[in-house]
């Protein structure tokens, strides 16, 4: 996930949102508790989504993945105006220092731990101590202001213009793709997801890591790329930045993933990294009902016994909908 607000919107229900996606937050960043984050953020965006105002918990618990607890908690808040829950977690020094922490990319709920049981509390803390840093943590705190922005939708075009334009260059068969957020239609993007292929790698072709190397390398020579977190044979997260032009001084800088993809496996892993993630997770579930498994790799009947078969083949999104009957939907329809 990137680390970053959610988009603002005309959202009639922002206000149990906000509470929900608080709680969600406080679940995965100090209790790892990584089930009731995901109800919590489930039932934000099921909320999100409604078009009328909710005024009570039971009006909400009538929408699907709104159960008796949060229910409660929406009477709770429209019946005070706080939530006690809340306001006892909003005071808690560790638990604020914690979810403070988890806002620097690269300091996940367990490094944040530590660095507070250390003593440090704010991202003020940190960088007084930038030894107990990692090289990722330490150009997440580097560019935190900056990765706390999001990116407004015509400078992903334009990043994404230079990058395709530097890639094709390097060789006319990569295929690539922004994905995430940003094929989904968004307005404003939390960070730059790029998926990536070449005829020449596939899932029997054994590693390429030089299809990713070198595209990495002219993206950083082109001045696009300006900083590594990590580059593996087929993941590299990293920074980018818009070059400066008279008009646009002081670019943020923001994050930019590129993950290389077998050719075969290129549509599972659109679909994937297209998300959002909660599309996803219905799109899985649709599957096992129609009894095949669906992940960011393949697609496979499921035997009788429940054992998957071989990966279908598959050279569209539109064949993945195909084999699971469903009605194929655009990307700007996947904002579950
Ligand atoms: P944003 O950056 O604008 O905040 O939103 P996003 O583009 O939807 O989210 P992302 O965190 O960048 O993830 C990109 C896509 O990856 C997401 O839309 C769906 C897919 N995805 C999942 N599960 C997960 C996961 O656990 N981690 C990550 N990084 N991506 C996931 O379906
Ligand atoms: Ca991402
Ligand atoms: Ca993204």
């Amino acid at each position: 996930m990137s680390k970053r607000k959610a988009p603002t919107s005309d959202n009639v229900n922002s206000e149990f949102c906000d509470f929900l996606m608080e709680l969600a937050n406080y679940e995965k960043n100090v209790n790892r508790a990584m089930h009731k984050y995901n109800a919590y953020r489930k039932a934000a965006g099921v909320l999100a989504k409604h078009p009328v105002r909710i005024n009570t918990g039971e009006e909400a618990k009538k929408l699907d993945g709104i159960g008796d607890k949060i229910s409660k908690k929406i009477d709770e808040f429209v019946r005070t105006g706080k939530l006690v829950k809340l306001e006892k977690i909003r005071a808690d020094d560790t638990s604020v220092a914690i979810n403070a922490l988890t806002k620097v990319t690269g300091i996940g709920p367990a490094a944040a731990q530590k660095l507070v049981q250390e003593g440090i509390m704010t991202v003020e803390d940190l960088r007084k101590h930038t030894d107990k840093l990692n090289h990722h943590q330490q150009i997440g705190l580097k560019y935190y202001e900056d990765f706390e922005k999001r990116i407004p939708r015509h400078e992903v075009i334009q990043l994404r213009d230079v990058a395709v334009k530097e890639i094709k260059q390097l060789d006319s068969e990569y295929t690539c793709d922004v994905c995430g957020s940003f094929r989904r239609g968004a307005a404003s993007s939390g960070d730059i997801d790029i998926l990536m292929t070449h005829p020449s790698f596939t899932s029997e072709s054994g590693k390429k890591p030089k299809l990713l190397a070198q595209v990495v390398e002219k993206l950083e020579a082109c001045g696009l790329v300006t900083d590594r977190l990590s580059l593996g044979d087929v993941k590299f997260m990293g920074v980018c930045q818009l070059g400066d032009t008279d008009s646009q001084k002081d670019r943020a800088f923001q994050r930019i993933d590129i993950r290389l993809i077998p050719n075969d496996q290129y549509y599972c892993a659109l679909i994937y990294f297209t998300g959002s993630d909660q599309f996803n997770k219905n799109m899985r579930a649709h599957a096992l009902e129609q009894g095949f498994t669906l992940n960011e790799y393949c697609l496979r009947p499921l035997g009788s016994t429940g054992t998957p078969g071989e990966p279908l083949p598959v050279s569209s999104e539109e064949d993945i909908f195909d084999y699971l009957g469903m009605e194929f939907k655009n990307p700007e329809e996947r904002n579950l």
